[in-house]
């Protein structure tokens, strides 16, 4: 482990000092698809967002719903699952070839791996790569030792059995590979799938999978102009970035809705996009959930922005359109994934009996910690340091509860928002810069954007032993060294 961070070090050196670093982000405007209008003046070279999406012009295709993954066995306790990581292919276009891919029991994204509130869920892990990975469960309350992180790297052709005690709010959770030095380039080239918490309590939500309750894990991809997806070419320091949107992994991508709610959990699986969401119509539509459950109260809202990592559950009222309308969702103003009313089917229960209790205050409260993240592409740190996986940069006693108010440090040229995550728990947001955070960020969170110049406060309480991370979800960034390691003992 000593050799391998000498190395990393080394080369961490090597690039920040190299003339024209700054350049290499960029380097894939040359020879790819849509070269016209990608530059753009957001801060210079290597920043993120330096490539703009645009609307495909690729027919539309019916959406992909991920597989619900059946357990290999189940008891009275406990679920047994199967995950292993491939290489495959993918058409992501209708004329032309199939596209080099990475995913979880298939060819791209994974399966839909259901976790039952208060069962023992056992998943063996296994890598059919030629390289090493890991199988992080972000957003899950469980032990270090599972938490598939840095530490938990599994070698080509290896498995491994992870143990899951499933103890926390039902929610939309996903899962995706960790390993030091090719988080960002696995998750790009198609390694997330997703994790649903789930209980027995009838909530009167929309819940009919791939019906009423539909997942979209939306993504930005730049692809070459033979199609290929050459995360080396296309790679930025600050965050790598595409200019076409892919919903489940599929481009312009249609639904056909029965009934007057549908219930849309949206993941922003991006490797660093921050990604605005509407509906093409303007209307308004409903927030329920954040990252780790649902919110307090539902919230109506007309924008909604996810960065990296982050997840909301929203309903969207078909109720006033009429048979055969037409009703896209957007991101950033482009439509991915459009929304054919093909009946008005009433669901049954009254999905608001899913909000009585009354409203959790986040109050406030003085810091126990404050991190600061500051910097850019090579030089990204967390309170001055760069992450060293022989080093635990904070320890906390298991069962204790502590605010930490993470501060993002302007650069001289202003810097990006932060999308800051921390294995292991759900969080709530106390304040943003002193006031309380808005209405839809209240409820539990795995990951909070922090924009530049922000100090946010968040509140946890460290359940599980071990070790976990924490760092910034750009995952250029993180692979940069944005990250810090909790001791919980
Ligand atoms: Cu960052």
């Amino acid at each position: 482990m000593v050799i391998v961070s000498i190395v990393i070090g080394l080369f961490l050196l090597l690039f920040t000092f190299a003339p024209g670093n700054w350049m290499m982000g960029n380097r894939s405007f040359m020879g790819d698809r849509n070269d016209g209008g990608m530059m753009h003046g957001n801060g210079g070279m290597g920043r993120g967002g330096t490539v703009e999406l645009v609307s495909s012009n690729e027919p539309n295709q019916r959406l992909p719903i991920p597989e619900r993954l059946r357990p290999d066995r189940v008891t009275d306790e406990a679920l047994y699952y199967t995950v292993r990581t491939e290489r495959g292919e993918h058409r992501f276009f209708n004329q032309g070839v199939s596209t080099e891919t990475l995913g979880y029991n298939g060819n791209l994204l994974g399966p839909m791996i259901e976790l039952p509130a208060g069962k023992t869920v056992y998943i063996n892990t296994i890598n059919q790569l030629d390289e090493p990975t890991s199988f992080h469960w972000h957003g899950l309350v469980i032990p270090g030792a599972e938490d598939g992180g840095p530490h938990q790297s599994i070698a080509p052709g290896e498995q491994r059995q992870v143990r899951l005690d499933i103890d926390q709010e039902p929610g939309t959770l996903w899962f995706h590979p960790h390993p030091m030095g090719a988080t960002a380039e696995q998750v790009y080239l198609g390694l997330a799938g997703l994790l649903y918490v789930t209980d027995q309590t009838k909530t009167g939500l929309p819940n009919e999978y791939g019906v009423d309750d539909i997942p979209l894990i939306v993504q930005d991809r730049l692809f070459t102009a033979d199609g290929q997806l050459d995360y080396d070419r296309q790679m930025n320091i600050d965050g790598t970035v595409g200019d076409t949107l892919i919903a489940n992994g599929a481009i312009n991508t249609t639904f056909d809705v029965t009934t007057n709610t549908l219930r849309v959990r949206l993941v922003n699986g991006s490797n660093a996009r921050n990604l605005d969401f509407s509906l093409s119509n303007g209307e308004a539509f409903t927030q329920i959930a954040t990252d780790g459950g649902l919110l307090d109260q539902p919230v109506s809202l007309e924008t909604l922005t996810l960065t990296p990592s982050e997840r909301a559950e929203i309903l969207i009222d078909f109720s006033d359109l009429s048979l055969e309308d037409d009703l896209a969702l957007q991101a950033d103003g482009i439509p991915f994934t459009t929304f054919t009313v093909r009946d008005h089917i009433e669901q049954d229960g009254d999905w608001t009996a899913a909000f009585t209790e009354a409203p959790v205050t986040n109050e406030s409260s003085e810091a126990d910690r404050r991190l600061t993240l500051f910097g850019m592409g090579n030089m990204v740190t967390i309170d001055g340091k760069q992450f060293d996986p022989d080093r635990i940069d904070i320890n906390v006693r298991q069962g204790s509860t502590e605010v930490w108010e993470i501060y993002n440090r302007e650069d001289m040229m202003g810097g990006m928002t932060h999308p800051f995550h921390v294995h292991g728990v759900q969080f709530r947001i106390l304040e943003r810069d002193g006031k309380p955070p808005p209405d839809n960020e209240r409820g539990w969170k795995d990951t909070v954007a922090v924009a530049p110049g922000e100090k946010v406060s968040i509140e946890m309480t460290f359940r599980e032993t071990g070790t976990f991370m924490y760092h910034c979800h750009i995952l250029e960034h993180e692979e940069n060294g944005m990250m810090g390691q909790l001791k919980v003992d």
